[in-house]
């Protein structure tokens, strides 16, 4: 599913709104991304470049895919053809901010929140100011790297959605099951032992008020757009919060289709699930992650598998569709924990639902997962060269072992997907199809149907 470029319009809207000329360019769908950039870069010559970098790879440990090195020949040609300063943001920036200036030699880097700051920075450009003390940026001087730190946030966050028909071709999106995201807070006060989300938010909850929250889905439904997606860190922490969301949802009449793919156990209870149903959900996910109580502490997800049955308990009975997400072979993972975690998926998982298997962990710089691979004596390489895709998997477990064994899960449940099934090339075309037959996101909702027509047709997906 292409992604809308949700950060990347708000900076532009924010730059526009304080006064710059901005023009935006979408890569998404482009064929040859340079000679976009090339046929942009000859119509005007602009002062700044600012680059949205979402994702650093694909997170597959199968078949990685490292989308940061299709950044070099664009930055070589605005380069070639710009004295402007390029600077790099999104989310993938937060995450590695000093490899990512280096590997692509852009100016600046601006992490966490952009707005704030990308403005700050141009208003400093356009007089010719220092940016040496401007908080958020960071930048490579004589070979160091140098990082200013994200300025002080508020204690609220005033959701807000761009006008998307001003900076991208919506239908494009639309047409490929895409959901619109939607912030209700920032933050994540857990401790993951392999996240990198509180590099990016913070680990501090900012709260939109749910008035705030129910005037964006207005604003949005308004705009054309039907299926929005929560994308908070966690929907459901602090549950209180979530919970008034969704009971305000459910007394106005919004017309739109919410999801949320971030669940999490621990808050999930009939009162939860009441009040999304009548808020409008048509799906959600929860991240599990493991059944298996020994692997849950090693990836320090702070509940156990009790929460787990529990919440399997609490979503069989109520009527919104759900998408189990699990990670396996993080720490403490052996055959055993495999066995655990998958009896729980054959068990409790109905046909309404869907499972997804994702293989392995992807390791970054920073994280305690980083520091255990090294005591294990799992990763030898540097920070700077893990922005190419490296991966956790418990040596306890053999990973042919590990691969085979969801596999046969997955022949056995259709309602079970795995790493290679979301990175499938036929993905986009059923994503297509499936549109046009009047299908509506979210798709997983048909996994059993899409995997036995795939496999109609030959395709064990
Ligand atoms: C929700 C989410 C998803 C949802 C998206 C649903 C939807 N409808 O949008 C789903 C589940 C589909 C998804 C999929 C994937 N995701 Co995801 N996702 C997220 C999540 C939790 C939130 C993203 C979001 O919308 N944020 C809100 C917007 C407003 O923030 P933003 O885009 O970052 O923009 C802000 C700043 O970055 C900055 N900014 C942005 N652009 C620019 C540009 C400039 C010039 C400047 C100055 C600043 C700037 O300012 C913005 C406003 O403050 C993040 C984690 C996180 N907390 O960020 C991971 C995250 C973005 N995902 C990630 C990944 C890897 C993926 C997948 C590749 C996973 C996979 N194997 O499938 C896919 C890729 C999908 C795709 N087509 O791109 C990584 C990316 C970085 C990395 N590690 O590589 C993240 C960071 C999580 C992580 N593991 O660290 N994802
Ligand atoms: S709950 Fe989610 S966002 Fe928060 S630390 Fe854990 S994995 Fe990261």
């Amino acid at each position: 599913m292409p992604v809308i470029p949700v950060g990347a319009c708000m900076i532009a809207e924010e730059a526009e709104r304080a006064g710059h000329a901005v023009r935006f360019l979408d890569l998404m769908f482009e064929r040859s991304p340079l000679k976009a950039v090339e046929r942009e870069l000859d119509r005007q010559t602009p002062d700044v470049v600012g680059l949205s970098v979402r994702n650093i790879d694909n997170n597959d440990i199968q078949s990685p895919s490292f989308y940061v090195k299709e950044l070099v020949p664009l930055m070589d040609a605005i380069r070639h053809k710009t004295r402007a300063v390029i600077v790099l943001g999104g989310a993938a920036v937060s995450v590695m901010p000093e490899e990512l200036l280096r590997y692509t030699g852009a100016s600046l880097a601006v992490t966490g929140d952009g707005e704030p700051v990308f403005n700050g920075l141009l208003e400093r450009l356009s007089g010719d100011l220092s940016l040496r003390d401007l908080p958020g940026i960071s930048w490579i001087e004589k070979d160091e790297f140098k990082t200013n730190a994200s300025p002080c946030p508020s204690d609220n966050y005033h959701c807000r959605t761009p006008d998307f028909h001003h900076w991208i071709d919506v239908r494009n999106y639309r047409n490929r099951m895409t959901t619109v995201p939607l912030q209700t807070k920032l933050g994540c006060h857990f401790k993951c032992t392999y996240c990198t989300y509180r590099k990016i938010e913070g680990s501090k909850y900012r709260l939109s008020s749910p008035e705030e929250v129910a005037n964006t889905i207005f604003r949005l439904t308004s705009m054309g757009f039907q299926h929005i997606e929560f994308v908070d860190n966690v929907f459901n922490s602090p549950y209180t919060h979530a919970l008034s969301i969704c009971k305000l949802l459910g007394e106005i009449k919004h017309g739109a289709s919410l999801q949320s793919l971030e669940m999490n156990p621990l808050f999930i209870d009939d009162e939860i699930m009441t009040a999304m149903e009548k808020a409008g959900f048509s799906g959600m996910g929860v991240t599990v992650e493991s059944a298996s109580d020994d692997v849950l502490a090693g990836l320090g997800k702070g509940f156990n598998s009790e929460h787990v049955y529990r919440a399997a308990e609490v979503v069989s009975r109520h009527k919104i569709p759900c998408m189990w997400i699990f990670m396996m072979g993080g720490p403490n993972e052996t055959e055993e924990t495999v066995n655990e975690t998958l009896r729980f998926a054959e068990k409790h998982i109905g046909p309404r639902d869907a499972a997804f298997f994702g293989l392995g962990i992807r390791i970054y710089p920073g994280t305690e997962l980083e520091s255990l691979s090294r005591q294990q004596g799992l990763l030898s390489l540097s920070p700077r060269e893990m922005l190419e895709p490296v991966f956790y998997i418990s040596p306890a477990v053999d990973h042919t072992w590990l691969r085979s064994r969801v596999k046969t899960a997955m022949s056995r449940q259709m309602n079970f997907i795995n790493t290679d099934s979301i990175g499938h090339p036929i993905l986009s075309s059923v994503n297509h199809i499936a549109y046009r037959l009047g299908l509506r996101p979210p798709l997983w909702r048909h996994t059993r149907v899409i995997r036995r027509a795939l496999r109609l047709i030959g395709m064990d997906v």
